[in-house]
């Protein structure tokens, strides 16, 4: 039985849900509450990092999104979603990297400085020119192709496509470019997006928490600290 260790909002945990949904394989959901829940002994012995998404297999465990998505696309091959072909795999990755280093990236930092003045306009412009080069560089990757590797349905999509169909939920105009907006529109359809898909309120609560991050990440660091030393006390 596959179980995926998740939260709702988790950027990284929604594209191995979607992958899950689209292959058609019967899966559990176990939430994991990251207001803590991450640091208890319990978890941090599922993945030592802290972090989800964790894809369990049959007492198999896999840790980091995009691995994941690779163990299930050579596990579970049977709606391919990795194309082989040496120009479609290329665009796959660079549209599944480029999502996670760099617009992912942009946009929680144009959230999380959105509000603040002259000493954090540098940052503020790079985040914008971040999010604006990936956003343009996607558009003309789309081309006139129905999907980013041609006409099928790849891990580009559901990495990338749990993102950009959001961006202007979290203040990012997809005006300026209509192959991706039709291209989102196009997924947001899809069953296994719609499954997926949070509440206005949910999105609401995910901008608030983003800006906050900063400081969250500074207090967690701490507990990170304190419960994986903990556990490697405990485990030598
Ligand atoms: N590189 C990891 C990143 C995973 C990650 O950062 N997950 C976040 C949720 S979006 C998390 O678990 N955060 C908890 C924390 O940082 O304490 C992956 O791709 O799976």
């Amino acid at each position: 039985m596959l179980t995926l260790y998740y939260a709702r909002p988790s950027i990284y945990a929604r594209p191995v849900w979607l992958a899950l949904l689209e292959k058609q394989l019967p899966f559990q959901l176990i939430p994991v509450n990251l207001s803590g829940q991450q640091f208890e002994p319990e978890f941090l012995a599922v993945n030592p990092f802290g972090h989800v998404p964790v894809l369990e297999d049959d007492g198999f465990r896999v840790i980091e999104s995009l691995a994941i998505l690779d163990y299930l696309e050579a596990r579970y091959p049977e709606v391919a979603l990795l194309p082989t072909e040496a120009t479609a795999l290329a665009r796959v990755r660079m549209v599944q990297l480029l999502t996670l280093n760099e617009l992912l990236p942009g946009i929680f930092n144009l959230l999380v400085h959105h509000d603040k003045a002259a000493e954090a306009s540098s940052t503020l412009e790079y985040a914008q020119l971040r999010v604006r080069n990936t956003l343009v560089f996607f558009e003309s990757l789309l081309a006139d192709s129905q999907y980013f590797a041609g006409e099928q349905l790849t891990l580009a999509e559901i990495v990338a496509g749990t993102l950009v169909p959001q961006v202007s939920d979290l203040g990012v105009s997809l005006t300026d470019y209509p192959r991706l907006q039709r291209w989102s529109e196009q997924l947001l359809a899809r069953p296994a997006w719609q499954q997926i898909q949070l509440s206005a309120a949910e999105w609401s609560n995910f901008r608030r928490h983003m800006r906050v991050m900063p400081k969250i990440w500074q207090r967690r660091r701490q507990q990170r600290v304190t419960a994986i030393s903990q556990q490697q006390f405990l485990t030598t």
